[in-house]
């Protein structure tokens, strides 16, 4: 059975490079402001494998409530990760350099039937909703960060409803 202490990751943020911290540092961003204690790690589902599944198997251990995976090119990590947990797996497209991340978006959203990752937009809005929907998820069972997660929602709305759209000339 998981045990979890005080500080530990809720979340944990895996990425296939190094370089993709640029977009994946969004999802990060969404879980530090929530005060959502995460972790982030570059561990490849091909240049690390065995790192990376005693990482799964570690953070499963150490309490952690769902894993955020972004990759680029053919972007298996995802799929790999939810091959090695029941724990729900977020997916982040990260944008390639030949494909523009299209290949990352299908690579991750064709999960065969069985093992399912739930896959977001390419690039920063979708790593930034990866991190909003943990956030979701977490606040099923914790009422402040449900009620956090509600003003943030109200914050938007009320931004729309003071917009200004410029008159013509
Ligand atoms: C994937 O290959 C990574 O997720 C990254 O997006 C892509 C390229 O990796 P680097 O060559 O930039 O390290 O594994």
């Amino acid at each position: 059975m998981a045990t979890r202490k005080a500080t530990a990751p809720l979340v944990s943020i895996v990425m296939g490079s190094s370089n993709d911290w640029d977009v994946m540092q969004h999802a990060a961003r969404q879980l530090k402001d929530f005060g959502v204690p995460y972790e982030a790690r570059a561990l490849s589902a091909h240049r690390t494998p065995e790192l990376l599944a005693e990482y799964v198997k570690k953070r499963i251990e150490g309490g952690t409530q769902c894993f955020i995976a972004g990759a680029g090119g053919a972007a298996h990590l995802a799929g790999v990760v939810a091959s090695l947990t029941i724990l729900p797996v977020l997916a982040v497209p990260i944008p390639s350099k030949h494909l523009g991340g299209l290949d990352s978006l299908l690579s991750m959203v064709q999960m065969p039937k069985g093992i399912p990752v739930a896959t977001f937009a390419i690039g920063d809005g979708g790593s930034a909703n990866a991190g909003l929907f943990a956030v979701a998820m977490l606040a099923l069972n914790d009422a402040g960060l449900a009620r956090r997660l509600q003003a943030f929602r109200t914050k938007q709305a009320d931004a729309v409803k003071a917009a200004k759209l410029p008159e013509l000339s």
